[in-house]
């Protein structure tokens, strides 16, 4: 029993020997912080006072950085014992958009052994402007777009951190007034991308709003010429009017047809100019027949609903002399009893005529009297 105590106490004083035999003093982190850019050669802290190491013994114990690849960007100056920038330090390069970029730097001391970690804070310098992904951006909306409406811009990015970047969320494009293609189809913006550094850095991106076209007008119908009144005797192909329709809207929204009502003597003929319409006689009139005419013109857009307006166009027909008088009566033949005295009516008769006015005015005469000296007259009631 007495034997087998003394061989664990033996083996307990083994492990602690081995244990402390291994130990190497590690200090607590000392952590400098150093901007970008900064000139090579500046010097980041003195690491060896820092770390309370007696700097005339530096050299012979070989203090050095022993982290990292040969290309790191500090050394130590065994001479005084500072720790200085090596080579040019691009924080984007090392930590890309990483909120926080440390350098952890491992640091020895020979004889006796020391290890020190000592951490390097590379502070963010505002030296990249925001950049946008393209340099025109397009980008088209209706006109019907409601003011409010919002559209993305292309992204701006700022390699940057925090205020020396740009927040990737924003950069929109808020409609705020009345679209309208036929007041102006395009829009050319240059929008300013600024990052919040000091000194801001900006950059600039041309944007052009096309606006899309949509069929918001209707046609309109313009008389440029009528003949009101439309002589009953005129020519197929006289032109009683000439008509002009328009539309402010592009493309086929703003191309124009134009109809007239069906079963009427007229007909629109299109110009040699566009939109322009000639409106002409297609039969002969008859004004006893038909003395006034309502034409309606329709003119339609080829739109998407197509939009329509509508004008009536009122022409009378005027009269000509070319219809003869008719007897109610032809012949007449009466009776008549002897002994009348001079200017006694016997007999009346009657014509009509079926034009107007003075057309349709008639006087009676007496044209043919086979008795010798005339013994009836006629004369209008
Ligand atoms: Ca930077
Ligand atoms: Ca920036
Ligand atoms: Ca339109
Ligand atoms: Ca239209």
């Amino acid at each position: 029993m007495g034997q087998r105590r003394g061989i664990h106490y033996w083996w307990a004083t083994f492990c602690v020997c081995v244990t402390l035999c291994c130990v190497v003093p590690v200090s607590a982190q000392i952590k400098y912080s150093v901007p970008e850019q900064v000139k090579v050669g500046s010097i980041v802290g003195n690491v060896a006072k820092d770390l309370g190491l007696d700097i005339s013994s530096l050299e012979d114990r070989r203090f050095r950085i022993v982290s990292g690849t040969e290309d790191s960007q500090f050394d130590v100056n065994q001479n005084n014992g500072a720790l200085y920038v090596r080579k040019n330090i691009d924080r984007e390069e090392l930590c890309e958009s990483a909120s926080s970029c440390l350098i952890n730097l491992k640091m020895v001391a020979e004889d006796p052994m020391e290890i020190h970690y000592v951490a390097v804070e590379i502070i963010d310098v505002n030296d990249h402007s925001p950049n946008f992904e393209e340099e025109e951006h397009v980008l088209e909306i209706a006109e019907s777009t409601l003011s409010g409406q919002r559209f993305q811009l292309p992204t701006a990015r700022d390699p940057d951190v925090g205020t020396n970047t740009v927040h990737k969320d924003t950069g929109e494009i808020r409609v705020k007034g009345e679209i309208d293609f036929e007041m102006v189809d395009v829009y050319k913006l240059d929008v300013h991308a600024t990052d919040r550094g000091q000194p801001p850095m900006s950059t600039d991106c041309r944007v052009i709003i096309k606006v899309i076209d949509e069929n918001d007008n209707t046609p309109e119908i313009e008389v440029t010429s009528l003949s009101k009144m439309v002589s009953e005797d005129s020519k197929p192909g006289t032109v009683v009017s000439l008509i002009s329709v328009t539309d402010r809207d592009a493309g086929l929204n703003g191309k124009v047809t134009c109809s007239l009502s069906d079963n009427v003597p007229f007909e629109l003929k299109p110009s040699f100019q566009d939109n322009m319409y000639s409106l002409v006689l297609k039969h002969r009139l008859d004004r006893e027949s038909v003395s006034h005419y309502d034409l309606e013109i329709t003119a339609t857009d080829f739109g998407q609903p197509p939009l329509s307006t509508f004008k009536t166009l009122s022409i009378d027909v005027s009269d000509v002399n070319d219809n003869n008088p008719e007897f109610l009566y032809n012949p007449v033949e009466l009776y008549l009893v002897e002994n009348n005295v001079p200017g006694r009516i016997i007999f009346s008769v009657t014509a009509s005529d079926k034009d107007l006015d003075e057309n349709a005015a008639l006087t009676y005469h007496i044209v043919r009297e086979e008795v010798a000296n005339t013994r009836f007259n006629i004369d209008l009631l």
